[in-house]
């Protein structure tokens, strides 16, 4: 059995309970009795997915699931040599059903709207949230209302929304602005909110550190690096290797890195200043838009899992994010967007400050998948060289 929790109050309310905070304001959590919950159900041997960690996901209904999760955990040795890193993994979310790790998340999450009984699912979104939703609403048989900044959703997601059948807004403001919306169109209609707000959701995308520790043969990373926006993500992943551990099926938990923009850093922020709150940025801007968050929702809970953990938060420039992805597409072969591969770069920075050691063992999360940013892509590449179709042409270009 499980609770919301208040992660400030420790006030509980029921499973079956539609609420996204605490009357205290505070973020609730899943908080489940792990004494009822054998080990063996997660270690057992099996495909990896997000749906073989059902003993520690808060659905009892059949899910609504296109396989997501089981995503690939890539050793990358040039990226080693080439960062002086004794172990490095990365994990590409960016091979989910929908090209971002979201899946996992919606998976639980409009699973859980069905169980719940709810009519439609809404959230905002910088792209991928949304596309997300508007899959998982679609093999859910459930209307789906998303809410995006317009002209900075990159082309991929857009599409995605779009073609999986979302009633799909353009808003005149950033990401905060169209978050601040949908959470108050989900209150006056009875909408389910699935923003990251929602801890069930969350729950789904707890399962990369499943996944991260199963395949490292129950052994946790010294460091695990990610981007962070709204930071759920971050909050989720270390919530999955805390359970882990608490479960006495790992010894420790991983350093968590948060990796901001530049352009776009409340949480980089805060950690520099050993704060517990975040100051929103008000006109947060980035080359990375799926991370172009001012004011993340999350903060509290990224920030405790950052301090928790002995880890840290950085940022990095879009220089920097569009050099890493680069790095990751031509020296690895993974094709990243380019929030995700503010991992990479970050990482860089942390190991030119010393943060992170060269002999330690990093995973990465890159999150979502170059298809999602095609413009920027091509924006940030040589164009295609246009030739006349002839052999003596052809060989011109080839060898000129
Ligand atoms: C590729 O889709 O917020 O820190 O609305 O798409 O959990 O927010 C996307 C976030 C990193 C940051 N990488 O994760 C949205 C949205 C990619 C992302 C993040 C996002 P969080």
């Amino acid at each position: 059995m499980y609770v919301q929790r208040c992660i400030e109050c420790g006030r509980e309310y029921a499973p079956d309970e539609v609420v996204y905070t605490c009357e205290c304001g505070g973020l609730l959590e899943i908080a489940y009795n792990l004494d009822d919950i054998d080990p063996s159900t997660i270690t057992a041997p099996g495909r990896l997915c997000v749906w073989k960690y059902r003993s520690l996901l808060p659905v009892r209904r059949e899910p609504i699931t296109l396989l997501e999760g089981g995503t690939p955990l890539y050793r990358c040795n040039e990226l080693e040599r080439e960062l002086g890193i004794r172990e490095l993994y990365v994990k590409h979310e960016g091979m989910n059903p929908t090209g971002s790790f979201k899946d996992r998340g919606m998976t639980v999450g409009v699973s859980k709207a069905l169980e719940l009984g709810m009519k439609v699912v809404a959230c905002a979104s910088t792209g991928n949230t949304s596309a997300s939703l508007a899959i998982y609403g679609a093999r859910a048989n459930i209307p789906a209302v998303v809410l995006l900044p317009s002209g900075k959703v990159a082309l991929g997601k857009v599409a995605q929304a779009l073609m999986h059948g979302a009633k799909v807004l353009s808003i005149q403001g950033n990401f905060d602005e169209a978050l601040e919306l949908v959470r108050q169109l989900c209150e006056s209609e009875g909408f389910y909110l699935l923003n990251s707000v929602n801890p069930y959701r969350l729950e789904g995308q707890k399962t990369i550190a499943f996944e991260v520790a199963e395949a490292l043969g129950w052994h946790v990373p010294d460091c695990v690096v990610l981007p962070v926006g709204n930071a759920g993500n971050i909050s989720a992943i270390y919530k999955g290797f805390r359970e882990l551990r608490d479960l006495g099926i790992t010894e420790s938990v991983p350093k968590m890195c948060g990796i901001q923009a530049e352009g776009s850093k409340p949480i980089v922020e805060a950690f520099a200043a050993r704060a517990l709150e975040i100051a929103p940025e008000p006109t947060p801007e980035t080359v990375a838009t799926a991370i172009r968050i001012g004011n993340p929702v999350n903060a509290k809970k990224a920030l405790s899992a950052i301090y928790e953990s002995g880890g840290y938060a950085v940022d990095v420039s879009d220089e920097q994010i569009l050099a890493s992805q680069r790095a990751l597409a031509q020296r690895e072969g993974i094709g990243v967007e380019p929030a995700s591969a503010a991992s990479v770069a970050g990482l860089k920075k942390l190991l030119d400050m010393g943060v992170i050691q060269e002999d330690e063992s990093v995973v990465c999360i890159t999150t979502g998948h170059l298809l999602k940013d095609p413009e920027t892509a091509i924006a940030n590449s040589p164009p295609p060289i246009e030739v006349d179709a002839t052999i003596e042409a052809v060989k011109r270009a080839v060898f000129g």
